[in-house]
Parts: C-alpha cells; structure tokens; sequence
C-alpha cells in the first residue's frame, strides 16, 4: 500500500525527488518532479551534484490519498539530442494530448527544452526527435491560459546558463552577473497550437520593484535565479520563481501573462537544502504549494523530497509568507 500524501511530510520517500510541477488533470493532482539520484560526482555552482537521467510520474486521487509511482515515464537514453542533466519538468494538457517538458544539455553541453507526448497524464513519454528549436536554459513552465494560449516559461542562471545568452548566442565563457546591474529575468514566449513549438522568439520579461524599476542582480533577495511557475487568480497573473541564492520563493504580478511582473513578496522562506523549487496549483476550491527539501536526506543538497502545504491569499490578492518548519 502506497503511503497518503500528509502536508509538509515527503510524498514519496522510496526515491529522491524534486522540482514538482503538480497539476489537476481528469480531477486528480499530477506531480512531475526531476529524479535526484547517487553520485560520487563534483557539487559546485554549475549544479554538476543534480546528475539526474529520468523522470516518474506520481498521482493523487485527493489531498489526502495515497501517491502513486506511475514508474519512469522518460529516460535521457530515449532522447535523441539530450546527453545529461534532465533537471526541472513540467506538462501541459490540450486536444486530447499531455506535453511533458524538460530541459537537459544536448551533445555540445548547452541546456535546451525538449517536449515528449502521451495520450495520458501519468505517461510513458515518447519525445520529439529534436530540441524546441530557440529553447535555452532550464526549468520550463508552461502556463495554459482561460483563453487557451499557452506560454513557455524558461530560465535559471549560474548552472541554468541564462548569463551565457545574453547577446543572443551561447558564449560559454561569460560570468556572472555585475551586481550593479539589471538582473536578468525570466524568459517568455507564446506556444503555438501544436504545444511543440514556439510562436516567436523567447524574450525577457523584467520583474519591476514598486517604483517600476527593474531588480538589479545584486538584489539577492529578490532577483530571479530559477524555478518560473505562473498561475492566475480573479485575473491577476502571479510569477513565482526561486531567489536561489538567498533560497526564498518569492512572487511577483501583472495583468499580463508576458509581464512585466512586479514584485509581490515571499511564498517559502529557506528549506532545508540549497535549493528551492515548486509549483502552485488550485485543488477542490484550496490552493496548494508543492515544494521540496532535503529533510529526509538530512540536508544533503541533492537528495529530495516532495511535499506540499496549503497556500491561503490574503483579500488584496497577496499571498501569507510559509514558514515551512513552524
Ligand atoms: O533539480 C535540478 C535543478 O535544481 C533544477 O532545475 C533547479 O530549479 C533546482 O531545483
């Protein structure tokens, strides 16, 4: 019998998981997490410690039932251009078909975004032979608006690449970020209809302080790093991204789905672990957060756990601050 999902405990605890994109196809919540696995690899700020290969798919009747392991649903030996590193998915739902998205560095070592399909949500996946040509970077979320249009979602800098595209080709050899300096955001652009591709080039979408001024890159606390997610409630588009290096989930709004965004406050504070990343989803009239950490691991950065936690807005559409271990 599998183990039922309880708020703030690990949702599966037989593999290591992260990265947890949930969403509600036919009434059930899906959780597409990444897969962390062993390793006796290097850490450092290239992410080289997440050496995941494969993904599975997990599903909840209700809040408070058992997860099920849908099994691996892709592996990086069944995609043609990708060579390692399948980090952060996501999928998406229309006409009838499930995309599943997912970043992984092609033969030359450069992130991209690959898309595989299923007739259902819990897979298996069969991919699309090539990358989504002008794909870049990791961590794809795809946000399917009321309306139908879809939007990609990428980004995430240092190991997530994003500094290295900055004049349009990939230059391996640029740096960081000059602190004093706009930071580099998100990147957006709408889908087509087929859900395969992009109908016009990724482009940044700035997050604004409350003078309308873009955050600048030494602004830690509240700077993009990694992990877009978007969902929209009473009209209003929320952005909610992980700060990386000072660890927070923080969120910023528009009244567009391509911003720009501005920023809001914090969803998470700091969980155990380097990383943070999640997903918000609607569920029965609630609104959840599914995250992760490394509690079950004891801290070890590349050993975690899904979970999630009940989110609650406040009548000004801002969103109550979780404290995780309180
Ligand atoms: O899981 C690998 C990477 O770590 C993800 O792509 C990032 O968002 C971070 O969680």
């Amino acid at each position: 019998m599998n183990k039922r999902a309880k708020q703030n405990e690990p949702l599966v605890t037989h593999i290591y998981t992260a990265d947890p994109s949930a969403h509600v196809f036919e009434d059930k919540i899906y959780i597409y997490p990444s897969h962390d696995l062993e390793h006796d690899g290097v850490s450092d700020d290239e992410g080289n410690q997440y050496t995941m290969e494969d993904y599975h798919v997990f599903s909840m009747d209700d809040i408070d039932a058992p997860v099920v392991d849908h099994g691996q649903v892709l592996h990086v030996d069944d995609v043609p251009w990708a060579s390692e590193k399948m980090w952060a998915p996501d999928a998406a739902y229309k006409n009838g078909t499930y995309y599943f998205y997912f970043p992984a560095k092609d033969k030359d070592g450069i992130f991209r975004i690959g898309v595989a399909t299923s007739k259902s949500p819990a897979g298996p996946f069969t991919p699309e032979p090539n990358y989504i040509p002008g794909t870049f970077s990791i961590d794809p979320a795809v946000f399917v608006d009321d309306d139908g249009s879809a939007y990609m979602y990428i980004g995430g800098i240092w190991g997530g690449q994003l500094e290295k595209w900055q004049t349009g080709e990939f230059v391996a050899t640029t740096g960081l970020q000059d602190p004093s300096k706009e930071a580099i955001s998100v990147y957006v652009a709408k889908m087509n209809e087929d859900m395969l591709s992009l109908a016009e080039p990724l482009k940044e979408s700035k997050i604004l302080d409350k003078n309308d001024r873009p955050l600048l890159a030494g602004d830690e606390d509240r700077r993009f790093f990694e992990a877009p997610w978007v969902f929209k409630n009473n009209g209003t588009y929320y952005f909610t991204y992980s700060t990386g290096s000072s660890h927070y989930i923080a969120y910023a709004t528009s009244d567009s789905p391509m911003g720009p965004y501005t920023y809001r406050g914090r969803i998470l504070e700091p969980v155990i672990g380097w990383t943070t990343h999640h997903s918000i989803v609607k569920f029965k009239g609630k609104w959840y957060l599914f995250y992760h950490d490394s509690s079950l691991s004891g801290g070890i950065d590349h050993r975690r756990s899904i979970k999630f936690t009940e989110i609650k807005f406040n009548k000004d559409g801002t969103i109550q601050t979780i404290f995780p271990y309180k």
